[in-house]
Formats: C-alpha cells, structure tokens, sequence
C-alpha cells in the first residue's frame, strides 16, 4: 500500500471503526451501527439525511437536512460529542441578510458545510426562481448571513474547497433543468470574493460506467492529499425501477483542480443494506462530508441513505487513493482544463 498524506489537521476523537476482516478488501465499510440518525429525530421533522458535519471545539456540529412534516425540507443544527449520536435544534437555522433581517429561502436541501480560513460556509440548493445555489456564512453558529446567490437556476450539488487555490474560492456544481433531471456534468467555478463567480469549467462528466451514466455531482468537500484532492461524489444509474445513487471517487490536480488526474470507473459503495435501499426514496446513497485525521489518515464518510436516514463509513487515505488509481480510468474530457 502506497503511503499518501492527508493534509489538514489531526483530530484524534474522528468517528472510528475497523474494517470487518471478511470484508478487507473493500474501498469503504459501513458503521456497524448505521444508520446513525433514524426517523422523525426532532419533533416536526420526519427525516434526517444528505447532510454535513465538521469539527467544532471539543465535538462536531453540523447542518442537516431536515424533512418537516409538511414535506418541506430546510436545514438544521446538530452538535455531537463523538460524530455519532447527534442532537438535532428543532427549530430551523434562521438566516439573515447582511443587514441582519430575516431571510429565509422557501426551501432548503442537500446542505454542505466548509471552513475556509476563519468562516464556516453553508451550501444548500434552494429556490430562486427554480432550484439553484444558495449559500451562507457564519463564525459562531448563532447567526447566519446570506451571501449573493452564485448562479442563476438551475443548478444543485455544490461543494466548495477548504482552502482558495491560486487566491480564489472554488466551487464545484451540478448545473441541470427544471425537472429530476436526468442528465448532469460536475463544473468549477472561482469567486474572489464569494460574491462575483466565474472562470467557469468543465471538471467531470457522467461515466461511460452503468452506475454513473445517468448523472453524476459533487458529494463531500474534496480532501487535500499528496496526490491531489480526493473528492467523494455521487453517481446515478437509471434502471427500469427509478435512478440508483451510489458513491464515487476521483482525484483532482491540486492546482488546476478542474483537472481530473484518477477517478474510479467501479463506485465505492452503493446501496446493499436496508436503510440504503429501503426509504422514502430507495436506493439512495448521497456523500455530503467527511471527518478526516490527517495524523492515521482516517476518513469518516456521512451519507444519506433512502432519503430517509444519515450513514456513516469509514476508509483511510491510503486504501481509497490506491483502490482509485488502481481502477481509474480517465476520458480526454477529464484530463483537459475543461475550457471551450
Ligand atoms: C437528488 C437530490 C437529493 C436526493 C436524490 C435522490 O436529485 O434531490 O437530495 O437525495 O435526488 O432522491
């Protein structure tokens, strides 16, 4: 096994499991315990899932996506003292504008949460006009300010890096229609202030494999590795029974991240047990973020399964970088900048 480095901080309390022994071989293993969030886990909120933790002081907080009871979803607060057992706020997150008045999207789904230097940022898709980007700041976790909407609809999935590359922001997402969509590429796109976004390009599209032909989109914040950044996503299949959302990997070129240097043509997981392929939506597994100890290379994987439930998985950097380079296939599309 090669011996890639995980850049970032150590966090020796990150959520932790051995792999099975039977099972060794696999690129990630589920928690023995998933799913870790189950049904109706706050009061009005009838499902937890595709939702995003990081460090915070001596535990972990984090932003869910909460399925009211009207069927709306919006986003919500937990905090945890070991990644596992969440306390989830049963009032929704109330953001602000910049001047600190009430703003509240109509709906808010499929969160993600990054800290860029100092600040906490929170990525959701809403609507505007049709389902586009929405996105949020905060230092404390008790105010949240709105920022500029990045685009114009439609657009879903978007994942922003932890750190700025070449002195700007980076934002993977999923431009797409109006509709579930059924077809969908993974662009960049760079702000310098988070406000003004462009620079657009091209990093990834659907896999020429079955289980990402349909569409593909970014899942967890991509992990800066030796090897470039390591970016968990999700892929979709289309079968005569509705799409099937398994778990994908890539590496990225860590200066010029629209460039795709591996990507895994098998995924790394997809649905098998019950609460992935059981649900309000079966069939479902949906990477939003990882916990990573950069002192073992640990990765802890949270996933929403069936649209009904919160999963967690675990790999290290080693076995998921090698399991990636040794199945990678990548297209001239990939490997170009992605500019036309
Ligand atoms: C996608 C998003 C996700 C959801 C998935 C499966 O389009 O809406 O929130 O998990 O479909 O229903």
């Amino acid at each position: 096994m090669s011996e890639v480095k995980l850049y970032g901080e150590s966090l020796p309390n990150i959520p932790w499991q051995e792999p099975d022994k039977d099972r060794g071989d696999q690129p990630l293993w589920r928690y023995e315990h998933n799913p870790i969030i189950g049904r109706n886990p706050v009061k009005g909120v009838a499902r937890i899932f595709n939702s995003a933790v990081v460090p915070y002081g001596d535990g972990f907080i984090g932003v869910f996506r909460g399925e009211q009871v009207n069927g709306i979803p919006y986003i919500y607060l937990g905090r945890s003292r070991d990644g596992i057992r969440w306390e989830i706020e049963p009032e929704k997150i109330r953001f602000t504008d910049e001047q600190g008045r009430p703003f509240m999207p109509h709906y808010a789904y499929d969160p993600r949460l990054v800290k860029v230097e100092d600040t906490y940022y929170i990525i959701w898709c809403q609507d505007f006009y049709g389902a586009s980007i929405g996105i949020a700041r905060t230092t404390d976790f008790k105010t949240f300010v709105r920022l500029e909407n990045p685009f114009v609809p439609f657009n879903r999935n978007a994942v922003l890096f932890p750190r700025k590359i070449n002195g700007n922001y980076v934002l993977l997402s999923r431009p797409s229609d109006s509709a579930h969509t059924p077809f969908g590429d993974i662009f960049l796109s760079e702000s310098p202030d988070m406000e003004y976004w462009g620079r657009h390009r091209h990093v990834m599209g659907r896999g020429s494999e079955w289980w990402e032909s349909v569409k593909i989109g970014g899942g967890a914040a991509p992990i800066e590795t030796s090897e470039g950044w390591l970016l968990f996503y999700h892929g979709v299949s289309g079968t005569c029974n509705g799409f099937v959302y398994s778990i994908g990997g890539a590496i990225l070129d860590i200066d010029r991240p629209s460039v795709v240097k591996y990507r895994c043509q098998n995924f790394l997981l997809t649905p098998e047990e019950w609460y992935e392929e059981r649900g309000f939506v079966p069939n479902v597994t949906f990477p939003c973020a990882t916990l990573c100890d950069s002192a073992t290379g640990r990765i802890a994987v949270y996933y929403g399964a069936a649209d009904s439930y919160v999963g967690l998985a675990f790999t290290t950097v080693d076995r998921v970088v090698d399991y990636i380079k040794a199945s990678s296939v990548v297209t001239p599309d990939d490997m170009e900048i992605g500019r036309r």
